[in-house]
């Protein structure tokens, strides 16, 4: 059975990765933060108790980023075929607020990864979370080979850490990749990312729950695809038979203004009649133009995405409705059935992916 060790497991990617790894027969071993509340939301049910007999292949534990010692016990003590380094302080607009912890964790986080795996001397294949963020101010279609202009310390932190994750593999010959992956967003995206924080906001403002939602920048365009398909190539990488750096994206680009149309048009409202401009939310400094060049990684890697901005509105949508009590045109159900029925069984049962 082969060891996967996840870093970031109680996030958006770490819990769709760990259904597919179980789903792929691997034992997960999840590192989680300690907290003064539960969060383990997104993978609670996945997640079995071994007190109550229950045969389990996920297991978890307590470390941080911020530790190279709770980092190197757990490398030297688990010994994992693949490491997922998911975590960081991932928020581009907290990182102006919070530059120092997001240079250590997001950035100096992966160093301390790649030094415990140097020190171990363990023959493990190592996975990076890089981002289009790195592409910053460059123009797009950005690809492989476009140069880096991080426009935000959250970016600065991770080309960091992506240029380590490179020396890493020419100094030391660890097979280390990174994926250099475009925004990508589910139903179990963090609430406080824009697509997340409009799609639950259209649901309020339909329950009657909340009348305006406040936003900044709505010029801005993004490359945004579906969660579950990035995951997917995360391991892809790990199996390729040599490691590289790649971009996945779809290579379709919305503005948040569309994101916005689609969003309250799916229920029947206008967004200039709920939308409010709070200066709060822009940014020191904006990355305008992200679109993904992703040719690579359908001819190395045979990965195409799916589901495109549309089919993806919709599936948020009829998630966030739905947890609200509402009835969801369904067209995103639809959707998810149709697409993607089987493919995340773990233990003989179909993990809903969403719920
Ligand atoms: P996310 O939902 O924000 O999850 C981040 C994870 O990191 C959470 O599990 C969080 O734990 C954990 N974490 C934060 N600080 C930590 C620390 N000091 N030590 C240990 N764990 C810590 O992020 P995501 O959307 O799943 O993204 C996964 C990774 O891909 C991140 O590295 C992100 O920067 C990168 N990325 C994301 C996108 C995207 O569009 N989603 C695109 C490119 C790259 P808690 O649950 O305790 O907070
Ligand atoms: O949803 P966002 O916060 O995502 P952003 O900054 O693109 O970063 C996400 O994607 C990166 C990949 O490119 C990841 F590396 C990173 O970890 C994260 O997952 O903002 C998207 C756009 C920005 O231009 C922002 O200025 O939406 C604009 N925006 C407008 N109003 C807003 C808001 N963003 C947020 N979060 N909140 C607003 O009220």
């Amino acid at each position: 059975m082969k060891k996967a060790l996840v870093t970031g497991i109680s996030g958006q990617d770490g819990s769709y990765l760990t259904e597919l790894l179980l789903s792929k027969g691997y034992q997960v071993h999840g590192m989680i933060r300690r907290s003064s509340t539960f969060n383990t939301g997104r993978i609670d049910h996945i997640y079995r108790d071994p007190h109550n007999g229950d045969k389990t292949r996920l297991l978890l534990h307590h470390g941080d980023l911020a530790s190279s010692v709770s980092l190197a016990n757990l490398i030297s003590e688990i010994e994992p075929d693949e490491i997922y380094n998911l975590a960081a302080q991932s928020h581009v607009r907290v990182s102006f607020d919070l530059p120092e912890y997001t240079g250590d964790v997001t950035g100096i986080g992966t160093l301390r990864i790649l030094e415990a795996i140097r020190r171990s001397g363990i023959d493990t294949r190592f996975y990076q979370a890089s981002t289009s963020e790195m592409f910053g101010g460059a123009a797009p279609p950005q690809t492989e080979a476009t140069p880096f202009a991080p426009q935000s310390p959250y970016a600065a932190a991770k080309t960091y850490a992506h240029w380590v994750t490179k020396n890493y593999r020419e100094a030391y010959g660890i097979f280390a990749c990174s994926g250099i992956l475009f925004n990508h967003e589910s139903p179990r995206r963090g609430e406080t990312f824009v697509t997340r924080k409009v799609t639950r906001a259209v649901a309020a403002i339909k329950a009657g729950k909340q009348k305006h939602l406040y936003l900044g920048n709505l010029d801005a365009k993004r490359d945004w695809g579906y969660a579950p398909e990035y995951v997917e190539v995360m391991w892809r990488l790990l199996q390729h038979g040599e490691p590289l750096d790649i971009v996945i994206g779809t290579g379709e680009s919305r503005t948040v203004r569309e994101f916005l149309e689609e969003a309250f048009g799916y229920v029947g409202l206008d967004y200039q009649d709920y939308v409010r401009i709070d200066e709060r939310y822009f940014r020191p400094t904006e990355v305008d133009y992200l679109l993904a060049d992703p040719r690579m990684a359908r001819e190395v890697l045979g990965w195409e995405p799916k589901i495109k901005f549309k089919d993806l509105v919709r599936i948020m949508m009829d998630a966030d409705l739905e947890l609200l009590g509402l009835e969801a045109p369904g067209d995103g159900k639809r959707l998810l059935s149709d697409r993607f029925d089987g493919w995340h069984r773990w233990d003989d049962q179909l993990v809903s992916m969403d719920k």
